[in-house]
């Protein structure tokens, strides 16, 4: 890898250097390795097909090495879950790597805590589903099952800051051939500083004797490091959430500027499911939910713009 100064090389490799490896790593390369085979003699002579990769949910960064306690970053996996069941439905493969135990696509309309209540025995050989929630179940069911079947949904889960740049990597260098067609949707709420693995203590911090001190240190931004070197040909989207909306848009400028992302999708975090605003180089556009249809979700219109902004791209790069 040639070195350009200014996006941190250093600080990055020893990032990766000094991570914790991951644990199921070859598995998780010829799991992606077979998504992207399939994908492309799935689309034979045709077109080639789109892939997207989709971050959702937020990182954890553990305090100590067989972790008890950690900070974590706020995302409930609705925005990447929603998403995904778009790129989906417009034709795309999705790689969605997600953070354990928050919101998958297809289960979005299913009860939360009472899950189990959708279920009952009629016998001890039967399990049967509750008639209120039949639709739903069946809906989830069929269009997950049809999604993966049809290679169009790989799910990858990580849990920390570490396991997840570790898997963007991976997933980047493995799409780096299928260059324009591939995008990046970094929903993702990834989190800013953590605890050095080297640095941090093996054992549970232990309480009693008087307030806790600890030193995060930056992580370092990986955002140039995929646009300059594991995937420069993708289309590159990521977020930018603020709780202050008067600073929101100026915030989204600034990392579409120094990361050179295609577009950086403006939140705050009280109104993130009705309104976004994909701030761009040309231009600024709201996109809201459709105010007339009670369904309408601020992701259907959102993904309809990007995949307009994508195909365009596409064409760019071939012409
Ligand atoms: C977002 O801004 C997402 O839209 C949300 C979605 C996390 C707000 P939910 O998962 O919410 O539907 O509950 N994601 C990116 C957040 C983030 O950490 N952005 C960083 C930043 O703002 C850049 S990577 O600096």
């Amino acid at each position: 890898m040639s070195c350009i100064s200014g996006l941190g090389e250093d600080e990055v490799n020893s990032f990766f250097e000094s991570s914790p490896p991951l644990k199921n790593m070859e598995e998780i390369v010829q799991k992606l390795n077979a998504f992207i085979h399939l994908l492309n003699s799935s689309a034979g002579g045709r077109r080639r097909r789109r892939i997207v990769c989709v971050t959702s949910g937020g990182t954890t960064v553990p305090l100590e090495q067989r972790c008890v306690r950690y900070i974590d970053n706020f995302s409930s996996g609705n925005r990447g879950a929603a998403s995904t069941e778009n790129f989906v439905k417009a034709g795309y493969a999705v790689i969605f790597l997600f953070r354990r135990g928050t919101c998958q696509p297809y289960s979005r309309s299913l009860p939360d805590d009472p899950f189990l209540d959708c279920f009952q025995f009629p016998d001890n050989t039967n399990i049967q589903v509750n008639a209120s929630h039949v639709e739903a179940v069946k809906m989830a069911v069929m269009d997950q099952q049809a999604a993966v079947a049809e290679a169009r949904l790989l799910k990858l889960p990580f849990t920390t800051i570490y396991e997840y740049l570790q898997m963007l990597r991976l997933i980047a260098t493995a799409l780096k051939d299928v260059g324009p067609c591939s995008m990046f949707y970094l929903a993702a709420a990834v989190s800013d500083f953590y605890v050095p693995w080297k640095s941090m203590t093996e054992h549970k911090i232990e309480s009693g004797s008087g307030p806790l001190d600890i030193r995060l240190a930056q992580v370092p931004k990986m955002l140039s490091f995929l646009r300059t070197y594991w995937a420069p040909k993708a289309f590159c989207i990521s977020f930018k959430l603020e709780t202050d909306s008067k600073i929101l848009i100026e915030k989204a400028t600034k990392a579409l500027r120094k990361y050179k992302v295609h577009a950086v999708v403006a939140n705050e975090l009280s109104t993130r499911k009705e309104e976004v605003v994909v701030v761009s180089s040309s231009g600024n556009v709201v996109v809201r939910c459709d105010s007339e249809k009670p369904e309408s979700i601020v992701e259907d219109n959102l993904i309809r713009l990007i995949v307009d902004r994508h195909s365009t791209y596409i064409k760019e790069f071939s012409t």
